[in-house]
């Protein structure tokens, strides 16, 4: 039976974090309304369906929506808490962008009522949660908050969300979970909304230091990424394979690097870490450094291959995955997907493009001339063969498949494999 002060709760923002949280609250029996600015995400979730890939996400979405447990809608609704899940992009000069934050605030601010709990979880600079409070506090002046209250109309928090894209309804329920009130009442007011449904731990804290956990996470796997991007460079040079390194390394107790890759991917590790560097771009060397040590690394990619390409004459070059990690279907802030673009416009030869979660190539491979090939066509058709993303696929293909070919490898899938030419970048 849930005991739980909220019935109701809004979710601003139905995308890969506000829908999963949203239909795992629905379906611990909170009415949900859930509310996005694009008419068609929300027509297609009130039909019961959905228009982003998770799995198991279609039937949970079902079956909370046929249950009237879950709704959406254009416009922010009355409920008993408030959680806000917009994305935060940074602008050109990498300064964070929380234009969507203060929309958010304006929506939620017209139904907004005493005994009211907000929660931000959209990754967040040091600092956001009271600017969204002083934002609130202006557009309702009638109502009173943390910041100048200690026992406020509306409580505020930052929860910040720590869910890994393929494994969102596992990690929501069973990760701990930063609480950052900005006053320990408002801990406790949306620790009490996550017991709803979580299994993890609740750690209280203050929303500053929330907000930082968060951004720290994020910059700690990039920088580690960086470590091993950087030793894949050295080992390249000295005519080391850096997979066996790193599988040696780690067999010191106290070592454990990450694999190095093509370049980080998605919309988080990437973008996270210039939040804090952009804020305090004197004292973070380390965390800008690996930020540009990560993003170098497509260019890399495209150089070797076409110093390959040029000195033995190919014509034809598999690459095989374009999505920005394994056996997923995103394509955001994908290196691979930046790899083939760079590729196709410089390599004179025809580039079958092999992605086993997408039925047509996005337009800018298209209009550069690459097809869509299935992989055993690719691997028949071509000399030679760019890794790019170590899906199953292929991580599981018979060996022999490479044996005649000049492998380029940036996920270290080939590492014991016998072929024409292995280059591993
Ligand atoms: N990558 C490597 N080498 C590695 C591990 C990853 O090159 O050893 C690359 C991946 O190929 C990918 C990128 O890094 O391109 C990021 O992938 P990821 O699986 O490490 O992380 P994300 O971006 O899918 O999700 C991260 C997670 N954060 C951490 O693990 C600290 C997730 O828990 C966060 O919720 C998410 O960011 C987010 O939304 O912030």
């Amino acid at each position: 039976m849930r005991t739980t002060e909220f019935n109701s709760c809004s979710v601003i923002g139905l995308g890969y974090i506000g829908l999963p949280t949203a239909a795992v609250l629905a379906a611990h029996g909170v009415h949900v309304y859930g509310v996005d600015v694009n008419p068609k995400v929300v027509e297609t979730i009130n039909q019961g369906k959905i228009h982003i890939i998770e799995p198991d996400l279609d039937a949970i979405v079902h079956q909370t929506v046929q249950k009237n447990k879950l709704s959406a809608h254009l416009k922010a609704q009355h409920a008993d808490a408030f959680i806000i899940a917009v994305p935060t992009p940074f602008h050109e000069d990498k300064s964070p962008d929380l234009r969507y934050i203060q929309s958010a605030a304006k929506a939620i601010s017209t139904v907004l009522k005493k005994g009211n709990l907000v929660v931000l979880e959209s990754t967040s600079p040091v600092g956001t949660t009271e600017q969204l409070c002083s934002w609130l506090q202006e557009l309702r002046p009638d109502l009173t908050f943390p910041n100048s209250s200690e026992n406020p109309d509306v409580h505020i928090a930052y929860c910040p969300e720590r869910v890994l894209p393929g494994k969102v309804l596992h990690e929501l329920i069973y990760n701990d979970r930063v609480i950052g009130g900005m006053s320990p009442a408002c801990s406790e007011r949306a620790e009490a909304l996550y017991k709803t449904f979580l299994k993890g731990q609740c750690y209280r804290t203050n929303s500053r230091t929330a907000e930082m956990a968060k951004l720290t996470e994020n910059a700690f796997r990039d920088v580690n990424i960086a470590f091993a991007n950087e030793l894949s460079l050295i080992c390249s040079k000295n005519d080391i394979n850096v997979w066996e390194l790193i599988q040696l390394a780690n067999k010191h107790p106290r070592v454990n690097i990450l694999q190095p890759g093509p370049g980080v991917g998605g919309h988080c590790i990437a973008v996270d870490p210039w939040f804090i560097v952009s804020r305090n771009p004197e004292e973070a060397k380390l965390i800008r450094v690996a930020r540009e040590v990560n993003d170098a690394k497509p260019h890399r990619v495209v150089q070797k291959t076409l110093e390959v390409a040029n000195s033995l004459q190919l014509k034809k070059i598999a690459v095989l995955g374009l999505t920005y990690k394994p056996d997923i279907d995103d394509l955001r802030e994908s290196p691979a997907l930046d790899i083939c673009k760079e590729l196709s416009e410089k390599f004179n030869g025809t580039i079958l493009a092999v992605e086993p979660h997408i039925r047509e190539l996005p337009l800018i491979l298209k209009q550069n001339g690459c097809i869509l090939a299935e992989f055993e066509k690719a691997m028949k058709e071509c000399e030679a063969v760019l890794v790019l993303v170590d899906h199953k696929l292929f991580r599981e293909a018979n060996p022999e498949m490479f044996q005649d070919k000049i492998l380029l490898d940036t996920k270290g899938i080939a590492s014991g494999y016998s072929c024409k030419k292995l280059e591993l970048i």
